[in-house]
C-alpha cells in the first residue's frame, strides 16, 4: 500500500511538471551535437570554419593547407608564381571563399544594379545525353560574368524581383518575393528561346563528410518513389556520374543532389566557377563556339594537381557542424515539437546513422543530426527552375540539411534562403514550400503566431 501511494505521487508530480513545461516531452540527451563528434560550439562569426574535432593524424594540418588554397585569389597566366595560375579564361570568380565566405551561405544581390557573384547559373538545352545536362554551345555549362584579359567575358545579369501577397489563417499577411533574371551585354550572341537556366546560390559547407559518410542504402531505405505508403511525399535519390568510379552513383551535392562525392564537386566548382583545370574535368571552361577563350594561355594540364585538390577536398569535408544553441530553452523545444507534428521531419530527417567513409574513418558509424534525407522531391512550380540535373527534373530540389542554418546570420550577416535566396527569412523559406511540401506548409500557415515563432526558433536553434 505504501509503495503504491508513492508511485501515484512520482506520476502526479511528473504530469504537473509536463504541463507548466510544454515541449520538454521532445528533450532529447545529446541533441546539442549535431555533427555527434565533428560538433564545435563557437557562436561567433567563426562558426562554421572550424575542423572536426574528432580528426585524427595529419588531417589537420592537411585542413589548414586546404583552408589556405580555399581562401587563396587565383591568376591569370602567365604568372611569376605558376603555382596560382590559371585563372579562366571565363570564371564566377577568383577564389572559393568569395562565395563560400567565411564557409557560409552566399546572397543573392541587394539591387537590380548589383551583378551577381554568390548566385552563379547553370545553363543547358533541353535533353540529355548519357546522364549529363547538354551545355550550350556558345555558353557552356554555366553563365560566367567575368574573363581574363583578351578573352569577352559572357555578359551580364540583373536580378529584378516581383512581389505576390498572402496571409495566415490567422490573418496575418505576408509577402513572398518572385526573382526574374535579365541577362544583357551577351558577348557571344543572344540565349537560345530553349535555353534552360538554374539559379542557385552557394551552401554553407559544414558537415559533407558526414554527409558523404552514410551509406547509399540508408538514403535509398528514405525513399518512397511511387508513394506507396499514400502520406503525400515521394522522394527518391538523383544518380549521377561518378567520373573517378567511372559508373552512376548517389547524388549527395548541389541543390539537386547533381554531385556524388565532395570531390568531384570541389573539381567541378575549380573548373566551372574559377576556371582552374583538374584531373577529374581536364578541360577549360571554355564553350564550344568560344575560339579566343580556347587559345588563351592555360596553367598547365591540369592546372590544379591531385596533390592540392586532395587538400582542399579534405577541407571541404572536415567543417566541423555547429553545435546547437538554446537547445533545452522551452519555446525551442515547443517548435522542435510542431516541427515533427506538422511534417517537417518527413525530409528533414532529424537523425541519421553514418556508415562508413573512404577516406575519413572518423566520420564512420555516427548518429548525426542533419535534418536531410538528401532525397528529391517536388518542390512544385513555385520554385522550379525547369532544368532536369541528373536524373532530377525541373521542379525537384534536395532536401538541404538544416543544421548550421540559425547561424548563417551571424556568419554572413543576411537571413536569404532557398536555392536561388529568394526567402528573406526562415518564415519565408517554409511559405515557398509546395508540391510534396504544400501540405506541411498548409499546416504551418494555421498555426498561430506564438506556435509559428517558436517553429522559427526552433529553426534559429539549429
Ligand atoms: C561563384 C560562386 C562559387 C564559387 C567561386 C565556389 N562555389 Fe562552391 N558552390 C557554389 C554554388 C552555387 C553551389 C551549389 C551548386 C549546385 O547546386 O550545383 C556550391 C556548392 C559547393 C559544395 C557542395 C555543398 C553542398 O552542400 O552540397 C562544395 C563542397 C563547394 N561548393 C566547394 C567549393 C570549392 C572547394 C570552391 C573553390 C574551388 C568553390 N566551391 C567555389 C558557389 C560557388
Ligand atoms: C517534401 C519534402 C519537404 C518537407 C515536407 C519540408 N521541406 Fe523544407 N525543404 C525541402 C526542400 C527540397 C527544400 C529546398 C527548396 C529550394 O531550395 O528550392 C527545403 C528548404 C527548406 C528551408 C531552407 C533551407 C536552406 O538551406 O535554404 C527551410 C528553412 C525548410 N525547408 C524548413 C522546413 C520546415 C520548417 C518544414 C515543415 C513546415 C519543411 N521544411 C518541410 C523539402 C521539404
Ligand atoms: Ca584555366
Ligand atoms: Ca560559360
Ligand atoms: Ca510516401
Amino acid at each position: 500500500m505504501k509503495n503504491y501511494i508513492w508511485i501515484i505521487l512520482v506520476l502526479g508530480f511528473s504530469c504537473s511538471n509536463e504541463l507548466e513545461q510544454p515541449g520538454q516531452e521532445w528533450k532529447e540527451e545529446g541533441e546539442q551535437f549535431s555533427g555527434a563528434q565533428a560538433t564545435v560550439f563557437d557562436q561567433s562569426v567563426h562558426a562554421f570554419g572550424h575542423a572536426a574535432p574528432n580528426l585524427t593524424g595529419d588531417k589537420d594540418l592537411i585542413f589548414v593547407s586546404g583552408n589556405a588554397f580555399f581562401k587563396r585569389n587565383w591568376v591569370s597566366s602567365p604568372a611569376s608564381t605558376v603555382d596560382l595560375d590559371g585563372l579562366g579564361p571565363v570564371f564566377n570568380a577568383r577564389s572559393c571563399s568569395s562565395c563560400h565566405e567565411l564557409d557560409g551561405r552566399g546572397a543573392p544581390p541587394l539591387t537590380p544594379e548589383e551583378e551577381p557573384v554568390d548566385l552563379l547559373f547553370r545553363l543547358s538545352r533541353p535533353g540529355v545525353v548519357e546522364w549529363e545536362s547538354i551545355p550550350d554551345v556558345m555558353y557552356g555549362g554555366q553563365f560566367n560574368h567575368l574573363s581574363v584579359l583578351g578573352v569577352p567575358p559572357e555578359g551580364k545579369v540583373k536580378v529584378v524581383y516581383h512581389y505576390s501577397q498572402g496571409e495566415y489563417a490567422d490573418g496575418a499577411p505576408f509577402e513572398l518575393r518572385i526573382p526574374t533574371y535579365q541577362f544583357y551585354d551577351l558577348n557571344y550572341g543572344p540565349f537560345a528561346a530553349d535555353m534552360q537556366i538554374s539559379p542557385r546560390i552557394a551552401p554553407h559547407m559544414v558537415g559533407l563528410g558526414l554527409l558523404e559518410a552514410i551509406d547509399a542504402a540508408t538514403l535509398e531505405s528514405f525513399a518512397d518513389p511511387d508513394d506507396s505508403d499514400g502520406d503525400g511525399i515521394s522522394g527518391r535519390p538523383n544518380y549521377v556520374y561518378n567520373i573517378e568510379k567511372k559508373k552512376q552513383t548517389i547524388g549527395r551535392f548541389g541543390w539537386k543532389a547533381n554531385q556524388p562525392t565532395v570531390r568531384q564537386q570541389v573539381a567541378g566548382a575549380f573548373k566551372g566557377d574559377i576556371g582552374i583545370s583538374t584531373s577529374i574535368f581536364p578541360d577549360q571552361p571554355c564553350a564550344e563556339g568560344q575560339i579566343d577563350c580556347q587559345n588563351a594561355m592555360d596553367g598547365g594540364d591540369p592546372e590544379l594537381s591531385d596533390a592540392i585538390l586532395d587538400r582542399v577536398d579534405l577541407y571541404s569535408a572536415t567543417l566541423a557542424v555547429p553545435g546547437r544553441r538554446n537547445w533545452e530553452n522551452q519555446e525551442v523545444l515547443v517548435g522542435k515539437g510542431l516541427f515533427n507534428q506538422i511534417g517537417c521531419v518527413q525530409c528533414h530527417k532529424p537523425k541519421v546513422t553514418t556508415g562508413k567513409h573512404e577516406k575519413i574513418p572518423e566520420f564512420n558509424n555516427l548518429e548525426i543530426r542533419p535534418y536531410t534525407d538528401l532525397l528529391l522531391h517536388d518542390m512544385g512550380e513555385g520554385l522550379a527552375d525547369h532544368r532536369p540535373d541528373g536524373l532530377a527534373n525541373g521542379s525537384e530540389w534536395r532536401t538541404p540539411p538544416l543544421w548550421g542554418i540559425g547561424m548563417i546570420e551571424t556568419v554572413n550577416q543576411h537571413t536569404f534562403f532557398l536555392h536561388d535566396g529568394r526567402a528573406r527569412n526562415l518564415e519565408e523559406a517554409i511559405l515557398w514550400h509546395g508540391g510534396e511540401g504544400e501540405q506541411s506548409k498548409k499546416n504551418f500557415m494555421n498555426l498561430n503566431q506564438m506556435e509559428r515563432n517558436n517553429l522559427i526558433k526552433f529553426l534559429e536553434s539549429l
